[in-house]
């Protein structure tokens, strides 16, 4: 059976993966109200992803006999500075979750918790891929840059991702 100090400690990353769903949720309607598309496309289905990492923990809570508690939502930030800005905004976010990641993991083998350290190690690999996309469209919008094209520019290159992401999430 899972500690009473590990279940509390999941809970925790259910409210920051719930919080980031709320969060890419705002960023996915701000984006569209910038007529941005392929962006609010992108951040609709990272949104879901991050609903769907909540339920994760959820269940898994649930299945070792722990109490998965519903979490309290704070409301996100509605508004962006530019779109460059809220995609830092997204990569420090994704940091933050790997970091908590990072100490549930700890907190899992110090107990020899085996079951949980296994069932971590998902999310150990999604942050790496997370980071490693994150990292990646903050690349090319630099080589894009800030001149007059470069929304509708960096518009289509997101609309380009998510159309690979959705592939690969079909495999
Ligand atoms: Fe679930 O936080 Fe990223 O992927």
């Amino acid at each position: 059976m899972i500690s009473e100090k590990m279940t509390a400690a999941l809970n925790q990353q259910i409210v920051l993966e719930g919080y980031a769903s709320f969060l890419y949720l705002s960023m996915a309607s701000w984006c569209d109200k910038q007529g941005l598309e392929g962006c609010s496309q992108f951040m609709h289905r990272q949104s879901s992803e991050e609903w769907e990492h909540m339920l994760r923990l959820f269940r898994y809570i649930s299945e070792v006999d722990g109490h998965a508690l519903t979490p309290a939502i704070s409301q996100p930030p509605h508004e962006f500075e530019s779109v460059q800005a809220l995609f830092q905004q997204v990569y420090e976010h994704e940091q933050k979750v790997t970091n908590s990641i990072h100490k549930l993991m700890h907190l899992a083998t110090s107990e020899n918790d085996y079951a949980t350290v296994n069932f971590l190690q998902w999310y150990i690999a999604e942050q790496r891929e997370e980071e490693n996309l994150m990292r990646g469209i903050l690349d090319k919008m630099k080589l894009i840059g800030d001149g007059p094209q470069s929304l509708y520019l960096i518009d289509n290159e997101l609309a380009l991702i998510n159309k690979a992401e959705l592939a690969n999430e079909a495999k």
